[in-house]
């Protein structure tokens, strides 16, 4: 089986399990479609992705751990809806169809973001989870973590305050840690943990993670101004429009290019104890730093 293989397979299984996920619920007005509106967009499922292959590299078995891969998307996805509210970056096209607000209401957008937080835990923690509790325990640990005021919450907060006022490489560089950054990681380390890894293995994908996590949002801020927007499936542009602080508005354009090659050169490093295991993760990173959408 090639990189790429693989990684579509841990996609399409990601993809398999979320689609059917909610199926079996009694409705709540439009709230379950509101949920899969989003859900079912069809973004580029990297978190859950990147969540089964380390799983995979640390002895673990995919299979076993698709709840969490799941959960860490729709804690990815509820902050999508919410940050394209109008109390947000007030953004009308997302994953290439009108942002859930503009579908469903900002009521309804507001508590779909709320019911796929609370349905990440909810299914973490599911009693046909078969692996050992105390792994199932530090993992959801992680993902809540990485998720709130010390993760991407708290990324979001630095991001708006520093709207329209200059902040310097270090400033973004945490905020983006944060923002971005914290789910990336925690995926990589989730796998590692859920798969029982060593230490040894939860530091190396870790770093992993942090490098391909800064490399994959200086290439975000790059394609916010050079990408394009039907490829994309967003404006490009947003950034300027909102004054943000960005590592393009702070390096330019050819140094984030030099620094995503660098950051994804590091990733790849940071995986050498694997050996040749670890194929499939450095072909992920090397195809991220030339993503287009
Ligand atoms: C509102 C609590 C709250 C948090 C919002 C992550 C975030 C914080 C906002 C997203 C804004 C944004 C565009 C950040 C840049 C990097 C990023 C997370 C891009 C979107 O992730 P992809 O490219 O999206 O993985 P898909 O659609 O492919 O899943």
């Amino acid at each position: 089986m090639s990189e790429q293989e693989r990684l579509d397979s841990h996609r399409a299984m990601a993809e398999a399990w979320i689609k059917t996920c909610f199926q079996d619920r009694a409705p709540r007005g439009d709230l379950y479609d509101a949920m899969n509106y989003s859900l079912l967009a069809g973004g580029k499922r990297i978190r859950p992705v990147l969540m089964l292959e380390t799983c995979r590299l640390c002895g673990g078995e995919p299979e076993q751990i698709l709840p969490f891969a799941g959960a860490i998307e729709m804690i990815h996805t509820y902050s999508l809806i919410h940050d394209d509210l109008p109390c947000m970056d007030d953004d009308d096209l997302r994953r290439g169809r009108p942002t859930n607000h503009k579908v469903y209401g900002e009521a309804t957008a507001v508590l779909a973001g709320d019911a796929l937080l609370t349905a990440a835990f909810e299914w973490m923690l599911d009693p046909s989870v078969t692996l050992p509790p105390q792994r199932v325990l530090e993992a959801a640990g992680v993902l809540a973590r990485a998720a709130g005021a010390q993760g991407m919450v708290g990324g979001q907060v630095l991001d708006m305050a520093g709207e329209g006022h200059a902040m310097g490489l270090t400033e973004v560089e945490e905020l983006q840690r944060l923002k971005t950054g914290a789910l990336i990681r925690a995926a990589a380390e989730m796998g590692c943990v859920l798969a029982g890894g060593s230490d040894e293995q939860r530091k190396a994908v870790c770093r992993y993670a942090e490098r391909l996590g800064l490399a994959f949002q200086i290439q975000d801020d790059i394609l916010d101004v050079v990408g394009d927007e039907a490829t994309l499936g967003k404006p490009v542009g947003s950034d300027a429009k909102s004054e943000k602080n960005t590592f393009v508005t702070l390096k330019g354009l050819e140094e984030c290019h030099r620094l995503v090659d660098r950051l994804t050169d590091e990733a790849v490093e940071a995986l050498s104890l694997f050996g040749e295991e670890s194929e499939s993760l450095c072909w992920l990173a090397r195809s991220l730093a030339s993503r287009d959408k």
